[in-house]
């Protein structure tokens, strides 16, 4: 055997978004595309020379094809080891507990996450350094840079691996493990919760529903919940990995999570109700009639947090991303902690969760971890979420309610608008960006504009500058509106508007959030001419 080197031509448009580079399959399949996009990850990277790479995915349609390429890839540039799931399957989470276990210099992470799979679905890849977290934006503007001039890759020309067996195998001078998915990811769980309460839990009666959305989930879900855990067997519900996930979109919102909201809403409920998305990264949590505001989540997992073993001395601080609602800095300032406030995507977490000064994080669009690894972790969400259940006895909603209470309310919402006209989208923020200048001061719908800005963040660790991170309108009473275009879709543009109103009055707190926020989002709507400049008159999904 021995390696190639193989002349290629840039491709255009390889530039990673919020969360890696996400195409449809059908570009992922063009000759060289997956392998201009890799060499120019490696390209990027220094002292990789014998070192190791951790490589999985989530399952989906073109999955295994990019493992084998990338194991040859990895093989002929010089790697001295790959770690490798089972299938080619590890959840993101799972990459970066396995990074950090076992010290590898990187990982390759192979989903497209939310998107929908399947051959007429979405593929995506990422690179996440040795912190196990995504890397940020000065490697992924490398590599970018290294796809637009990139003349050639280098590949083995070894055969296939057999990624079913786990074990050693040898492509050239590379070594190649075949790890189990599941089992170092759910020993690092058994070390944060309490897992014999959650045991008695269960045995109790406690009855749970878990939708892993036919998406990488499952197997983590089923090994930790009916394996570890004796919930009874069916608690996991579309818990084998799909190619296609069944052909529904594995982004857990209630929206998407329609089985699940259907069951949690009927009349035999269980106590507790969660799914997760395409890569095990994200979670929606749902009591009975009660689903969990995300953002609400982040509050009530930090205000808590000392009920887990894993945080039983505290939490150094809290960060959440710009769009998320305040609900967790009024629990930052009640606990006296720091709370950072970040742009969007995992990857601006990591600096902060690397030098002690956060140990929670979340984002509004289902996100929630903390420093046990450098990714947002559905699991662990919800194994937290279990914890707190049994450490309370309380219900979902009644540990949500307690927290309005404690803290008041962030009513919150998030209006999606999804494939619309890239022109129209980027003309309507510029719209917005050149009216920020005069809104401050001004009144809307009897809102009095205090800040109208795009944000823009410094890292405190490393000082980076992160502009043009979203336009936000923030008001005297506390209300905000953000609006922002999504960084991980490949059809056309998305618009997210997110709308939050702050709510101190007690016998105010029951509303439903969209009534709560109707004058929100008319100012929304009026500011951003969103129906004149899109033609939508209502968004496509609203969280
Ligand atoms: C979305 C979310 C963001 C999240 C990102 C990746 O990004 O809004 O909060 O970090 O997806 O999540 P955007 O740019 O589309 O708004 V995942 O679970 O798709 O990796
Ligand atoms: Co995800």
């Amino acid at each position: 055997m021995s390696n190639q080197v193989v002349i290629t031509m840039p491709f255009e448009g390889q530039q990673p978004g919020t969360s890696g580079l996400r195409k449809s399959v059908t570009v992922f399949q063009q000759p060289a595309y997956l392998e201009n996009f890799v060499q120019s990850i490696f390209d990027s990277l220094e002292g990789y020379q014998g070192k190791t790479l951790v490589v999985g995915g989530d399952g989906r349609f073109h999955n295994r094809s990019a493992v084998q390429t990338i194991l040859k890839m990895a093989a002929a540039n010089g790697f001295g080891k790959v770690l490798v799931g089972q299938n080619g399957i590890l959840s993101t989470p799972a990459v970066s507990c396995v990074i950090r276990k076992y010290q590898a210099f990187g990982g390759i992470v192979l989903s497209a996450s939310h998107n929908p799979g399947g051959p007429d679905g979405d593929f995506g890849i990422k690179y996440n350094i040795a912190n196990g977290g995504p890397a940020p934006e000065k490697i992924t503007e490398a590599i970018y840079a290294s796809t637009q001039t990139i003349r050639e890759y280098r590949i083995s020309d070894a055969t296939d691996i057999d990624l079913n067996r786990l074990g050693s195998a040898q492509i050239d001078d590379m070594q190649v493990e075949v790890i189990d998915s599941v089992a170092d990811y759910a020993e690092l769980m058994q070390g944060l919760f309490d897992f014999d309460a959650i045991r008695k839990l269960f045995s109790s009666g406690f009855r749970m529903c878990f939708d892993g959305m036919s998406a990488v989930s499952g197997p983590y879900a089923k090994a930790i919940l009916e394996g570890m855990l004796g919930a009874p067997k069916g608690t996991v519900i579309n818990g084998e990995p799909l190619e296609d996930f069944g052909g529904l979109h594995p982004d857990p919102n209630p929206v998407n999570a329609s089985q699940l909201i259907e069951i949690m809403n009927g009349k035999d409920a269980p106590d507790f109700g969660a799914a997760s998305d395409g890569d095990a990264d994200r979670n929606m949590v749902v009591g009975r009639n009660f689903a969990v505001s995300p953002s609400d989540s982040l509050a009530v997992l930090a205000a808590n947090a000392k009920l887990v073993p894993g945080y039983r001395n505290g939490i150094a601080g809290i960060a959440r991303s710009m769009p998320t609602s305040t609900a967790a800095d009024r629990v930052a300032k009640a606990l006296g902690i720091p709370c950072y406030e970040t742009p969007t995507g995992w990857k601006f977490f990591g600096n902060l969760l690397d030098a002690g000064k956060v140990t929670i994080c979340g984002e509004e669009s289902y996100g929630t971890g903390s420093n046990h690894v450098r990714e947002k972790d559905g699991v662990w969400a919800i194994l937290f979420w279990l914890n707190l259940l049994a450490a309370t006895g309380k219900t979902v909603e009644e540990l949500v309610r307690e927290n309005w209470v404690q803290f008041g309310r962030s009513y919150y919402s998030r209006h999606d608008y999804e494939s619309i006209d890239s022109n129209d989208a980027n003309g309507l923020m510029k719209n917005l960006r050149e009216k920020l200048p005069s809104l401050a001061g001004q009144a809307l719908r009897g809102y009095q504009v205090d800040v109208a800005d795009d944000f823009s963040y410094t890292d405190p660790v490393d000082g980076s500058v992160s502009q043009k991170q979203g336009v936000r309108i923030i008001f005297t009473n506390g209300s905000r509106i953000v609006f922002r275009l999504s960084g991980t879709g490949t059809q056309g543009a998305t618009l997210r508007v997110y709308l939050e109103r702050f709510e101190g009055d007690q016998a105010r707190i029951n509303e439903p959030s969209q009534e709560a926020l109707a004058d929100l989002i008319a100012i929304a709507n009026e500011l951003g001419e969103i129906e004149a400049r899109t033609g939508r008159s209502e968004p496509t999904v609203v969280t």
